[in-house]
């Protein structure tokens, strides 16, 4: 039997290498020609620790390849993007294209699993995409007509450690039917040693959604408090550690704002599907996505002491030891402190990366430096990534600066 991963990004292709390396037979299809290029070349288009091991693994054994067009196959996976367009709605227009290249290839009996994280109803709306197209078809055999099952199996992997997580992890498994769930569980204990739980498709939608909501709404918690504590003049990251002191407290960590392609995207799937009744994950939202600006006028004030100031901001990623910059707070941070500051020098610091990203690259008054550099020269340090590289810096040279530092690296 043959499964046919669609998407083979970040999800897809580590989910595509962990089947066939346990005996499964993989076809990946994307639209890429550069991805499926190298796939059939048992390389990988991006860094994931131990993906290319498995990669270049599988498609030596003849387990894995990659093309562009659907093939027929036993089961599909679909892991492809869900970004969200204007009004904060989930834009499902890759999800309807790769549902529209399966469509052509069933002959009934086939299982379709929804990976990408999706607004509640997801699923169903792409078992409907399939039925209206193919009325030859159904979901519970009625009439006589051949079966096709329907599931949602999200992923919960942390990026960095997705080899390891797509088989330690718990997954939940939403079936539109049961046995739609249950040949979905069939089908990741291949891979998955951990606990699969069943239950239907939405609750499985919404859990996906309600994990990553969990944490923006806890890291909201924390970056109000930073502003409140802010206003009392205490320090936040103190107040913090002796309120966790408590048995029953754990807040997280304030911050320039929360970054990544999940936890600042996917709450807004739950808002736009039921805006009235979502108030705090909302605001939890709109809370994070402000802390760049008060971020911003912190350093206004110190900048305003100077002619000329030279400010250098420490991290561009999303979050610690990482290169990745989608939706990184740290990296708008540096753009705006460069538009806003026109006769500022801003010495951009981030030892992950070798090349001033495009986001900064017009702005004539940017440049990328190195960590001790950038500190030597500066007048004001803004702190926006915990990087190791910065946890150990010379204490007495960061004391003649002004120092702004979001993460509490420096107390
Ligand atoms: N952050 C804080 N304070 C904290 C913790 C995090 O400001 O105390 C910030 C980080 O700096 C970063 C953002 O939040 O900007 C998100 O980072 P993260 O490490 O919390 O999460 P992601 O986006 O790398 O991965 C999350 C994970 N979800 C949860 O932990 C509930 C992961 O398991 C999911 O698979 C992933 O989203 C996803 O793909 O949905």
């Amino acid at each position: 039997s043959t499964v046919a991963v669609i998407g083979l990004g970040y999800i897809g292709l580590p989910t595509a290498a962990i089947l066939a390396s346990n005996g499964v037979k993989v076809i990946g299809v994307d639209v890429s020609d550069k991805h499926v290029d190298a796939v059939n070349r048992g390389e990988v288009p991006f860094v994931e620790p131990d993906l290319a091991t498995h990669v270049a693994g599988s498609v030596s054994q003849g387990m894995l390849s990659a093309q562009k067009d659907t093939p027929q196959a036993n089961t599909y996976i679909v892991a492809v993007p869900t970004p969200f367009k204007d009004g904060y709605e989930a834009d499902l227009s890759y999800i309807d294209a790769a549902t529209d290249g399966i469509i052509p290839q069933l002959r009934g009996g086939e299982l379709l699993i929804l990976e990408s994280t999706s607004p509640p109803g997801a699923t169903e709306h792409m078992a409907k995409r399939v039925l209206d197209a193919r009325p030859d078809l159904s979901l519970d055999g009625s009439d006589g007509r051949p079966v096709v099952h329907f599931a949602h199996c999200p992923e919960r992997v942390l990026p960095g450690r997705v080899m390891i997580e797509l088989v330690t992890n718990d997954r939940i498994i939403g079936g539109l039917t049961r046995e739609a769930a249950e040949r979905a569980r069939d089908l990741y204990q291949t891979f998955c040693d951990a606990e699969l739980h069943l239950t239907d498709a939405t609750t499985a939608e919404m859990a996906k959604l309600t994990e990553n909501s969990f944490r923006d709404v806890n890291i909201a918690f924390a970056n109000e408090l930073s502003v409140i504590a802010d206003r009392l003049g205490i320090d936040v990251f103190e107040l913090i550690e002796l309120s966790n002191k408590h048995p029953r407290v754990n807040i997280l960590q304030p911050g320039p704002g929360v970054g990544g392609h999940c936890i600042a995207v996917d709450p807004w799937f739950i808002v736009s599907a039921v805006p009235e009744e979502a108030r705090l994950i909302r605001t939890a939202r709109e809370v994070n996505d402000h802390k760049p600006e008060v971020v911003l006028s912190k350093v206004k004030e110190r900048a305003d002491r100077f002619k000329t100031p030279v400010i250098a901001a420490l991290g561009l990623a999303f979050k610690p030891d990482i290169d990745d910059l989608r939706e990184s707070p740290a990296l708008e941070i540096t753009k705006q402190l460069a538009a806003r500051h026109a006769d500022a020098r801003i010495l951009a610091v981030e030892p992950n990366i070798d090349e001033l990203p495009t986001a900064l690259a017009s702005s004539g008054n940017v440049s990328l430096s190195g960590t001790e550099e950038a500190i030597a020269e500066a007048d004001i340090v803004v702190l926006l990534v915990d990087h190791k590289e910065f946890k150990h810096l010379d204490r007495a040279t960061l004391a003649e600066k002004a120092i702004i530092d979001t993460r509490g690296v420096w107390r």
